[in-house]
């Protein structure tokens, strides 16, 4: 059977607040036969709410995104014919046109078929306006994204020439220039390379200057007629990164840009942390795509890599001690524990890393000065640990005793089950084995408010320790979870919330403050380390546009790539606690994200954007400038 056999089309028709809205979905049969004895899956973010009804249908089944629904019995559709039902009482409001199925499929009794899904549509609203990005202007023909703090030049070369190192070239700098050349061509392999180790070209001459801080060089352009200078291995790479920008515009597009003659472009990093933290569970991002990605930042300068290797949607990383983990937690389909979910149908989808994949992503990163911050999103969004590890559930909690903000019911780790400590210490020993970075991402976000209140076993902890609610029980397994990992040299990471329930000894802890500004400043007074990613302007999942036809979630409001770019951390925070903001991170979590397609429009322009907040001084950005250059940035 072909693709085409089947599509479901849905309308979304708003009803009062109680109702929500309703969906009325249409099955095709595109097939030449008749179906029958059928129910029909699918995946969407906009969900059955709980007291959600059916017309020309009965719900069967709800986990999260995952909906199945059977036809009127005897019920069959000829070829041709189509099958129209409603389903009354969502979640929420849709906005957007990938808020419906974004896959579909029939069980049938002898398997499953693939059913193809329209795009959500409604007469509610009006397409809108879709993301727009001006064309922009650049005052100088210079391309390079961050822009430097400081570029002074007076002359322009008339060709754009292939750099060669100076013939006395020390093996470092070499090695580093080939790598930088290589770079480049990964990520433009239709370009021409900047950089040659031999033969003729403009003379590039290295320079060690021990009073430059990490990550700060300098380009002279003289009549030497390039000389690089730069008091560590991270800031010469930069310095080959920004000229490799700066010939291959000038190589590529030479009525625009063109290559400096005579002057300097001094310059060094606005923050620590430039960070990018990218979801492989909602959807699996193969290796190959995961190294492009370290790539890609490494372009923009970008050196904080967080992996979100874990969520309820998939397991992602090998645990030696835990084949389950990734034997049952890194798939989801029909049949299988874990079911599917955003935008993957029937069959077994999903996959992970081995720890031997794991060390050759860290040697590539480490290459390109980019530390790996592993996240294992603990103790919510843990369906697919639960999923494989089915001891470390309750016996005795009900089902479906509560269900987090994605609709998955009882998706969080219970500290009141003995075997939870072991799991969490055995998991925290690999990692922090594995990862040679300083930090450990334990997650904490979103755990549900009514999480464990109804696990015997959580209540008897609960008294024992006197912890009155949810956020108290939280923060008891997390401060257990940082002696862990202090215990292995290393530091806790997390999302704000965990600061909640009284938190974890602030001491060297660092927290992602996501869910507003307001939250940057507040986990800075109460003396946590901070790193920038407000939802409104860094999470590269929110839509740019607020028309309809834009894909992406909004929950957080609209991020256009403007306001992305034109947000600025600092302004959140008072002056006295400035030295706790450690940086900024673009967040690209991939509900949305079902190929390369989405991903690319999603994430580009706008994590070039972050990067330029994280790199260059307030003072010397410039919207025009950077949307008239980021037409220029590699793509996945
Ligand atoms: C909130 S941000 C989440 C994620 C979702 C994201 C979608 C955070 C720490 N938790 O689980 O993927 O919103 O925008």
């Amino acid at each position: 059977m072909t693709d085409a056999a089947y599509r479901l089309e849905t309308r979304y028709t708003p009803l009062d607040d109680e109702r929500m809205g309703r969906f009325d979905l249409t099955l095709h049969n595109l097939s030449d036969r008749l179906l029958s004895d059928f129910t029909l899956c699918y995946s969407a973010v906009t969900r059955a709410g709980r007291g959600a009804t059916c017309g020309n249908a009965a719900l069967l089944r709800r986990v999260a995104n995952f909906h199945e629904f059977a036809p009127p019995q005897g019920f069959t559709l000829a070829p041709g014919a189509s099958w129209t039902f409603a389903l009354e009482g969502l979640t929420h409001r849709p906005k957007h046109r990938l808020d419906g199925p974004k896959a579909a499929y029939l069980a049938l009794k002898t398997g499953t078929a693939r059913v193809t899904t329209g795009d959500l549509r409604t007469d509610a609203f009006a397409s809108g306006p879709l993301r727009h990005i001006p064309e922009g202007k650049a005052e100088i023909p210079l391309s390079v994204t961050p822009w430097p703090q400081n570029c002074a030049i007076t002359e322009w070369r008339t060709e754009a020439v292939v750099l060669v190192p100076q013939p006395a070239t020390n093996a470092d700098d070499l090695a580093a220039t080939g790598k930088i050349a290589a770079l480049s061509q990964r990520l433009f392999p239709a370009s021409r390379a900047p950089f040659a180790l031999t033969g003729k070209g403009l003379t590039l001459t290295f320079l060690r200057d021990a009073s430059f801080k990490a990550d700060a060089y300098r380009l002279d352009f003289t009549a030497s007629p390039i000389t690089l200078v730069s008091g560590s291995a991270s800031g010469r790479d930069y310095g080959l990164i920004s000229l490799a920008q700066i010939a291959g515009a000038a190589h590529a597009d030479p009525a625009t840009f063109k290559l400096p003659a005579r002057g300097t472009i001094t310059d060094h990093p606005r923050y620590t942390w430039r960070g990018a933290h990218l979801d492989v569970s909602r959807h699996f991002w193969p290796l190959e795509d995961v190294l492009r990605f370290l790539d890609i930042m490494a372009w923009l300068k970008l050196n904080a890599f967080q992996w979100h290797l874990t969520d309820d949607e998939g397991w992602r990383l090998e645990i030696k001690a835990l084949p389950e983990l990734t034997a049952t937690g890194a798939y989801r389909g029909a049949g299988l524990p874990m079911v599917p979910q955003l935008g993957s149908g029937a069959e077994a989808y999903g996959g992970f890393y081995t720890q031997e994949q794991v060390r050759g992503v860290i040697a590539h990163a480490a290459a390109l000065h980019i530390d790996i911050v592993p996240e294992i999103d603990i103790p919510g969004h843990s369906t697919a640990v639960l999923k494989a590890l089915p001891h470390l559930i309750d016996p005795d909690e009900p089902q479906d005793s509560y269900r987090s903000i994605q609709g998955y019911p009882n998706n969080a780790l219970n500290p009141g089950v003995a075997a939870t400590q072991g799991f969490l210490d055995t998991v925290v020993g690999e990692v922090a084995a594995l990862f040679p970075g300083p930090y450990i991402h334990v997650g904490a976000d979103e755990v549900d408010k009514e999480s464990w209140l109804q696990s015997p076993r959580a209540r008897v902890l609960m008294q024992y320790e006197g912890l009155a609610n949810t956020g108290e029980v939280q923060a008891h397994l997390l401060r257990r979870v940082q002696s862990a990992i202090r215990s292995h040299g290393k530091q806790l990471a997390g999302w704000d919330e965990v600061s909640h329930g009284g938190g974890v000894d602030a001491e060297g802890t660092l927290l992602v403050a996501w869910q507003n500004r307001e939250v940057i400043a507040k986990l800075a007074a109460e003396g946590y380390d901070v790193i920038a990613s407000p939802g409104q302007a860094y999470y590269l999942d929110m839509v740019q546009a607020d028309g309809w036809d834009e894909p992406g979630a909004s929950w957080a409001g609209v991020s256009t790539p403007q306001t992305c770019y034109e947000y600025d951390a600092a302004g959140d925070l008072p002056a006295g606690l400035a030295q706790r903001l450690k940086g900024v991170q673009a967040c690209i979590w991939s509900e949305h994200l079902v190929n390369k397609a989405l991903f690319n429009h999603m994430v580009f322009p706008r994590l070039g954007a972050v990067a330029e907040a994280g790199w260059t001084e307030k003072a010397g950005k410039n919207w025009q400038r950077f949307s008239f250059l980021s037409r220029l940035l590699p793509k996945l």
